[in-house]
């Protein structure tokens, strides 16, 4: 019997929640069931091990009956609990939960009252107007479903930059230490600064690789070796990531950076180059076709040389004009996480943050910055406990104290995340957005109103005088939430026309505007914020996937708000018309 891996139990853990609820058991066992999924989806160790030690039940959220299900599971390879489910609800209901939009109550009428069991039937259903037939819901619902159903095809085993980073770090971190290894770097999208991420691909420079190579699969993260080579391992994380470890010797290192960074198509126009210059350009090196000698480049730098280029930034390298840019000595001059001066977006415990005001200010003068906007939620949000009006003199009086306590080292402005409201008007009157120092106004609701409804929502907030930046503007949610049907042109010409900044959300499940529409609306000389909507002190250290995604879009310093001195962030704000 092949031993199951963190991943199986924890998918067998999830798909048991998954059918409790659709039989619509109590939730406190749905909830038991989907906490030690999680629990054992991220251990950083094999649960084997855990369990041989007689350690189970020192994981979070696993008592003695997850314990002794988790025993079952890896001493017979099966569960009966599990069994006896499968046998009662068909897979095909279970898969429908996949679809954004159908929760298990959906499921299950739709399997009960309507005898569907796959999201094919659902599919069919839907396109043939049946769903309509039951209670509660219309056409309209029928439309979702199916707009759910496509963008469940959409998607893609693909992992948020959020997960993949810190693992890849702490994996590099893991092989820098091992004697041999002289340098070495993440390559592929993550380095690219990509917002999903296929795989992990990892270079080390040594020359020998062996060692390195027996070192990494001996990795506590390492679920599973996948092929284990001279020069390429891979293997599989507990976390479900893939990683490839490449090990050169460091004179070939540079040729092995760019080849592993990609992007394919960068690398195919950089091969094109090279074959005009009758060279060969491979992963090890440049080969003279005449008389096959060899190039070898120790570094980025010289394999650029070679194809008389400067060296370009790898957020650049996706073939989108790059390389025609830098032979005519016009690369943008990106942004770098240095020059950020301060966060615009931030919530505190006066909506929900999990810290105050002074709490998060020190955090932010910790990493450097000069001001920070506290930008907590307007009071109509229902998810959420929002800023009451009558409570903003009483905020910024706690903005005043934290000032004064921190002797102007950094500068706490007075802000708000205003809320467009699903009728296109903000939760507060002109008369009290006039009290903030800057306004951010975003939308959070009804995202999948159709294009023209939501686009004219997005033009109301522009064209409010009050409104200096629109946060998060296409409402994405990595991997979960497509962005909301907006007109972007529409947007940008009103942005532009307005003076108003849009946000490029630097949370890694956002990075909202994503990389192609900041390009865009650089271009078109609308002005950016890169902002963490921090809700704790450690989320302002999500900075650097935003800048990762600005430098995707070639933007620099200069089209960034926070990263202008606050003398100029302030005058900019005057000088709106307010
Ligand atoms: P991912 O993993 O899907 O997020 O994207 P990448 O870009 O990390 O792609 P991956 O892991 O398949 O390969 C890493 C890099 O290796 C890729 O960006 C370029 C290079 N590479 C891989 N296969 C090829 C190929 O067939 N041709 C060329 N020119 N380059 C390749
Ligand atoms: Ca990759
Ligand atoms: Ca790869
Ligand atoms: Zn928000």
């Amino acid at each position: 019997m092949a031993r199951l891996s963190n991943q199986e139990i924890a998918s067998i853990f999830s798909t048991i929640a998954d059918m409790l609820e659709i039989k619509g058991e109590n939730i406190h066992r749905v909830l038991a069931y989907r906490r030690a999924a999680e629990t054992i989806a991220e251990l950083p160790r094999d649960i084997h091990a855990v369990y041989e030690e007689g350690k189970l039940t020192e994981l979070p959220h696993i008592g003695e009956t997850l314990a002794a299900k988790i025993e079952e599971l890896l001493t017979t390879g099966e569960l009966g609990l599990f069994n006896r489910l499968a046998d009662e609800i068909p897979p095909g209901v279970v898969e429908m939960l996949r679809i954004p939009g159908v929760g298990p109550k959906r499921a299950a009428r739709f399997w009960k009252e309507l005898g569907i069991t796959s999201v094919e039937e659902l599919k069919e259903a839907a396109l043939a107007g049946k769903l309509r037939t039951l209670p509660g819901m219309g056409a309209k619902s029928e439309a979702r479903i199916l707009e759910g159903i496509e963008a469940l095809a959409r998607r893609s085993d693909r992992i948020s930059i959020g997960v993949a980073y810190p693992t890849a770090m702490r994996l590099l971190d893991a092989l820098l230490k091992v004697e041999g290894s002289l340098k070495g770097d993440v390559a592929g999208s993550l380095r690219r600064g990509c917002a999903t991420i296929g795989d992990l691909d990892l270079l080390i420079a040594s020359h020998e690789a062996e060692p390195i190579m027996e070192a990494f699969v001996e990795l506590p993260d390492v679920a599973r070796v996948l092929v284990q080579g001279p020069t390429k391992t891979s293997v599989e994380l507990y976390n479900g990531l893939q990683v490839d470890l490449r090990v050169l010797p460091p004179e070939r290192y540079g040729t092995s950076l760019v080849y592993f960074t990609g992007s394919k198509a960068h690398n195919v126009r950089l091969r094109e180059l090279a074959l005009k210059q009758g060279l060969s350009l491979s992963e090890n090196s440049f080969i003279r076709l005449d008389d096959e000698s060899e190039i070898l480049c120790a570094t980025e730098e010289e394999v650029y040389a070679t194809l008389g280029l400067p060296w370009i930034a790898p957020e650049l390298r996706e073939d989108r004009g790059e390389i025609e840019a830098a032979l005519a000595g016009e690369l943008p001059d990106l942004i770098t996480l240095e020059d950020i001066r301060g966060d615009l977006q931030l919530h505190t415990r006066w909506s929900d943050g999990q810290a105050s005001v002074l709490e998060m200010a020190k955090a932010a003068l910790a990493r450097g910055y000069r001001y920070i906007l506290v930008t907590d939620h307007s009071y109509g949000l229902g998810v959420v406990q929002g800023l009451a009006p009558e409570d903003i003199p009483r905020q910024r009086e706690e903005i005043e104290a934290a000032n004064a306590e921190l002797g102007g080292a950094i500068t706490i402005l007075h802000g708000v995340e205003v809320e467009i409201k699903a009728d296109g008007t903000l939760d507060y009157d002109d008369e009290t957005l006039a009290q903030f120092d800057i306004v951010q106004a975003s939308l959070h609701t009804s995202l999948r109103q159709p294009r023209e409804q939501i686009t004219q929502r997005l033009l109301n907030a522009i064209q409010n005088p009050h409104v200096d930046i629109i946060g998060h503007p296409r409402g994405r949610l990595i991997p979960d939430r497509e962005p909301a049907d907006l007109d972007m042109d529409t947007i940008f010409e009103a942005a532009a026309k307005h003076d108003v900044a849009l946000e490029i959300n630097a949370n890694p499940h956002r990075l909202d505007l994503d990389d192609v529409h900041a390009r865009r609306a650089v271009e078109l000389g609308i002005k950016l914020t890169i902002s963490t909507d921090a809700h704790r002190p450690e989320d302002f250290d999500l900075m650097h996937f935003g800048v990762a995604t600005a430098r995707r879009g070639w933007v620099s310093a200069r089209d960034v708000i926070n990263a202008w001195p606050l003398e100029q962030v302030m005058a900019w704000v005057e000088g709106r018309q307010r």
